[in-house]
């Protein structure tokens, strides 16, 4: 194209009219770019994790972006010793392990994935690496193990003192695995939406207590625990993972917004479906947390004791969530 023709094609505005050299300047470009910028840059998390939620929002604030602020907040878990759901100092499989699931999604439908994962502490960054750097979508035990220390990632011991002496405890009263117990989550499910309007999420736990040795929940599933689509929404679940897999937790949040719900009642529709398979008696606790593009947020559980972590506008509350017995 001919330059005079280029620069008169590139001078016109969305209704065809020619604008004229100044209004085409640098400080009037910025502007615009400015009145573009999404103005209402949020960070949810599963839980009250202060911490992670602040560390991903003053990330979002400084202008990073919703992948990689999800993954450095949920970092913070991850390596919080006390958290026993997540990250080193999980509590350990039967036979006394520490293997982690984490997955990340992002606002272009892109997702990675690992699965039973031993020795490495940042698996929601591992599994954004997953993502970025493989064909594949998941990587399990072993294989991604091998493939965090190719990255460069450092072996940890993530079995703390105190995590393995619960366990010795558990095997002396007798390796009971109670699924009633609505305290022993934590899971972290993050998701942020950043000034350029895109949503990205993360989950990232050891899983349930004492699990058989290979038993991966909902968390690394994409669909379950965690469920992004840039045009409607996201959601993130914690809790049962058996029961969030069932019913594709997430998914069904996303695409029950996408049907009209408010973030809400998507979480409420999601828990009734479960609660219709125990006759309204589950004996264990699900949890989720969702929001639409507009930053509307809702979060439901089965039962009392769930909540939730949001940073807007530089401050982090941590709210009670709504829950159906
Ligand atoms: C799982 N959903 O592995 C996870 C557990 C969880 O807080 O949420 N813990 O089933």
């Amino acid at each position: 194209m001919e330059r005079r023709n280029f620069l008169k094609k590139s001078c016109l505005g969305v209704t065809g009219t020619l604008i004229s050299p100044e209004v085409f300047s640098k400080s009037n470009l910025d502007n615009s770019i400015k009145n573009s910028i999404n103005k209402n840059i949020i960070a949810i998390s599963t839980w009250n994790v202060p911490l992670a939620n602040i560390e991903a929002g003053k990330a979002l604030d400084s202008g990073l972006n919703a992948l990689d602020a999800v993954v450095k907040g949920v970092a913070v878990e991850e390596a919080n010793i006390d958290n026993s759901t997540v990250g080193k100092g999980g509590t350990p499989d039967q036979n006394g392990n520490v293997s982690l699931d984490a997955c990340v999604m992002n606002h272009k439908g892109n997702c990675g994935s690992v699965i039973a994962v031993r020795n490495i502490t940042h698996v929601a960054a591992l599994a954004k690496d997953v993502m970025e750097k493989t064909p594949h979508v998941i990587l399990s035990s072993e294989g991604a193990r091998k493939f965090a220390l190719d990255q460069g990632y450092i072996p940890e011991n993530l079995l703390t003192n105190e995590r393995k002496k619960a366990w010795e405890k558990w095997l002396k009263r007798g390796r009971n695995t109670s699924k009633t117990n609505s305290n022993n989550h934590d899971t972290i499910g993050m998701i942020c939406l950043d000034q350029n309007g895109f949503l990205s999420g993360a989950c990232s736990t050891s899983g349930t207590a004492y699990k058989m040795m290979g038993r991966v929940g909902d968390s690394p599933i994409i669909g379950s625990g965690l469920y992004i689509d840039n045009k409607i929404g996201g959601a993130v679940a914690t809790g049962l993972g058996e029961e969030v897999i069932k019913t594709v937790g997430s998914f069904l949040i996303v695409e029950l917004m996408r049907q009209g719900m408010f973030p809400q009642q998507a979480c409420e529709v999601a828990i009734k479906r479960i609660l219709e398979k125990y006759n309204g008696k589950p004996d264990f606790q699900v949890a989720y947390l969702a929001t639409n593009k507009e930053g509307e947020i809702g979060a439901y559980s089965i039962k009392k004791g769930f909540s939730y972590s949001k940073y807007l506008n530089g401050n982090n509350k941590n709210i009670i969530s709504k829950y159906a017995l």
